[in-house]
């Protein structure tokens, strides 16, 4: 390795540095392009970056990476709008992958379409394109209400979206476009190297362009939900590889609540089903292997490889066989929490990390901030915190971070034939604690059943603490669920504060203190009324002391609008995919071209676009993910 990489980041970091201190007068800043590579359901605890080889090698080698990065919300829609409006789920009250919960419909109802990231990058001066899955319901039948902000946009229509070989997009709001005989990852991946090697031809804008790929997540289609559909030239990759026998997969001994506590051990035939998911998703995997090398591969003929930042991450994490579920996500352990995200760009030291906790809520200001808009011009709303200054590598400098605020409201249940088709009671909210020497996993849930993990000693998440064991323990991580389960902007970014607004109390630690016992004590429990799908103040009390559920500030309902009228879950039948592709699809090419990919492209026929208003991958298939 060459000796002189090291002072050479650093070099640059102090140039970045002050750039950024005349970002006010911003006449000489220079603003890097930006790249953003967001997956869909790739865990990092079950090792998918081993079939990363060359985005590990030529991205997140060269740059830094967060170790303990996590989604606040294990699901795809509430964890997207939740990254795009730099808000906690509780705040965007999109929570679900479909109405009343969340949705498209209900992003566009609330008006926060008008008011997230991609206004945000135009204010900064930057061109900001999006090519792949936006979030759920966004499809064939709304396709024409184009999602705000975007100088460009091509994303993936729903019903289509989970099947891998009938890739059907809308650019700009333009009818459907079937790609035929394409495998949906080559699409995107020719779409995205065409409008970089576009936007590359304009210097004179910055630019934001975010991929965000379908890819590892499974196949949903009419009859099931089955794993992943790699590309048919992957379809071979690592023969006999199984899923991992991590201490909690299939455990004989399952002490979990709600519906989790009552389901079996899986069985040989879900065993397999567990094994061929983790296989299909590696091989899944290659294909994004591909798509960054390729664009990675454009950047670097530009010249442009080390003044472009380049994020990556996925939107959530994902479970296999892990506490007896054969495949899924929307629990609230690690497996599904937590995210691969790491940076490399001018500025940012190479091969360096940091275990400073941070979330994807933190995405939002870390861009801004990089982008070079003034803090003056930041919304008021943002409940995360901005990440640049952690890039020097220097872990745990403020504890006050080390509470991670994770919540869920909805379904859950196994993506795959077998068992749990619908687990209801999946409703719960969440507090994890990564202390530079102790962590914890604290959940209540709708049931108004607790679960608490030691994850120092516990790394797995399998062995409960009852509250009664440690009763000083259980209500400190009581009182600060209380806090974050409503925290907005500064109280998410610093809740322990917001129990002590003296400022003795900078961590679990502090709160230990025994002086705190008669405080803590006094606080009413989390709890819920009922398993509701969807986030009800009144389902959700008591509060912390003196919160108002009916102020503007709560839930920061001053920054959108209500969505009362957004109805009952109408979402409109489709008909049938396109003529089914047979089994695996198309070879393909490795670096092949827009034109060659667009050659059977067609748009969708008036039937194909034709709702039935009953449809049946609306009833069959609720959770889209
Ligand atoms: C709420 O709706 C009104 C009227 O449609 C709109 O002008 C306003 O911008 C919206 N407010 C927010 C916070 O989105
Ligand atoms: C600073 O950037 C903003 C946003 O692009 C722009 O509106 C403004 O004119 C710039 N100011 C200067 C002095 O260049
Ligand atoms: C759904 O996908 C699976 C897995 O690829 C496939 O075997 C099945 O035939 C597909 N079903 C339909 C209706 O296309
Ligand atoms: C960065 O490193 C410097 C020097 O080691 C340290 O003083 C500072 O606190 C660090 N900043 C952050 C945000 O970690
Ligand atoms: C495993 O359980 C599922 C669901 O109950 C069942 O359909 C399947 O036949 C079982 N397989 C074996 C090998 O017992
Ligand atoms: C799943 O649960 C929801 C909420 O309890 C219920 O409305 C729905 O009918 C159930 N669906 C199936 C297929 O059982
Ligand atoms: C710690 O972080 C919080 C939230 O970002 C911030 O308000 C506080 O000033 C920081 N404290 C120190 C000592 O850096
Ligand atoms: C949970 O506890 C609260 C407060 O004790 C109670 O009002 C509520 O009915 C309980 N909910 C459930 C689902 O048992
Ligand atoms: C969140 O949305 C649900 C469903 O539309 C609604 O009933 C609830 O009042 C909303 N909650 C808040 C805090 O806005
Ligand atoms: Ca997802």
């Amino acid at each position: 390795m060459n000796p002189l990489t090291v002072p050479v980041a650093l070099l640059y970091f102090v140039l970045a540095c002050l750039a950024a201190s005349q970002a006010h007068g911003n006449t000489t800043v220079s603003r890097p392009n930006i790249l953003f590579i967001f997956t869909d359901d790739q865990d990092l605890e079950l090792g998918s970056l081993n079939y990363l080889p060359k985005i590990r090698e030529r991205v997140q080698d060269q740059g830094f990476t967060f170790n303990n990065h996590y989604a606040t919300v294990a699901l795809c829609c509430p964890s997207r709008v939740a990254l795009l409006r730099g808000q906690h789920a509780h705040n965007t009250n999109n929570t679900f992958v479909q109405a009343q919960g969340g949705g498209y419909d209900k992003f566009r109802l609330s008006g926060e379409d008008q008011d997230y990231l991609p206004q945000w990058l135009r204010k900064a001066g930057y061109r900001s394109e999006y090519i792949g899955k936006l979030m759920n319901q966004y499809g064939i039948y709304n396709y024409n209400i184009t999602p705000k902000g975007w100088d460009h946009f091509d994303g993936l229509l729903d019903p289509y979206t989970y099947t891998f070989n009938t890739p059907v997009f809308s650019q700009n709001g333009q009818r459907p476009i079937y790609y035929a005989n394409q495998h949906q990852t080559d699409v995107i991946r020719a779409k995205a190297a065409d409008r970089l090697t576009r936007l590359l031809a304009n210097p004179d804008q910055p630019w934001y362009l975010q991929v965000a790929p379908v890819a590892p997540h499974q196949q949903f289609n009419d009859s099931g939900r089955y794993p992943p559909v790699p590309l048919l030239r992957h379809e071979n990759l690592y023969p006999g590889l199984t899923a991992p026998r991590t201490p909690n997969f299939n455990p004989v001994v399952q002490d979990k609540p709600s519906w989790l506590g009552e389901i079996p051990q899986m069985n040989a035939s879900q065993i397999a089903f567990s094994d061929e998911t983790y296989r299909r998703r590696a091989q899944a995997l290659a294909g994004i292997d591909e798509m960054v090398s390729h664009l990675l591969d454009i950047l670097a003929q530009a010249g442009k490889l080390d003044d472009t930042l380049i994020l990556f991450s996925s939107d959530h994490g994902y479970h296999v066989g892990q506490h007896r579920v054969p495949a899924g996500k929307t629990l609230p352990y690690r497996e599904d929490t937590h995210v691969p995200f790491f940076v490399k760009g001018p500025g940012i030291p190479k091969g360096q990390s940091t275990l400073a906790p941070s979330t994807h809520v933190d995405l939002a200001p870390t861009i801004l901030s990089f982008a070079g808009l003034s803090k003056n011009e930041w919304p008021p709303f943002l409940d995360g915190r901005d990440l640049t200054s952690d890039w020097n590598g220097s872990a745990h400098t403020n504890a006050s971070t080390e509470v991670i605020n994770i919540e869920f409201w909805g379904l859950s249940g196994s993506e795959g034939a077998l068992i749990i088709s619908n687990a209801t009671r999946n409703t719960y909210k969440t507090i994890r604690i990564i202390g530079p020497d102790y962590g914890y996993l604290y959940t209540r849930w709708c049931t108004n059943e607790t679960e608490i993990y030691d994850t120092v000693i516990d790394p797995y998440e399998q062995n409960r603490i009852q509250p009664s064991a440690q009763p000083s323990l259980a209500n400190r991580l009581n009182g600060i669920l209380l806090a974050t389960k409503t925290c907005v902007q500064d109280s998410c970014r610093d809740p322990w504060s917001y129990l002590h607004p003296g400022g003795s109390v900078h961590n679990l630690k502090d709160a230990l203190d025994p002086i705190h016992d008669q405080y803590y004590a006094s606080l009413p429990q989390v709890s819920f009324k009922e398993c509701l799908l969807f986030q009800s103040p009144r389902n959700e009390e008591p509060f912390f002391p003196g919160f108002d559920p009916n102020a503007p500030y709560a839930f920061a309902q001053q920054y959108r609008n209500s969505t009362a009228l957004l109805g009952s879950p109408a979402y409109p039948g489709t008909n049938d995919a396109p003529e089914a592709i047979p089994e695996l699809g198309h070879f393909g090419a490795v670096y092949q071209g827009l034109a060659e990919i667009e050659k059977d492209a067609r748009v969708l026929t008036d039937e194909e676009l034709a709702s039935t208003g009953q449809g049946t991958r609306k009833r069959a298939w609720p959770l889209y993910g």
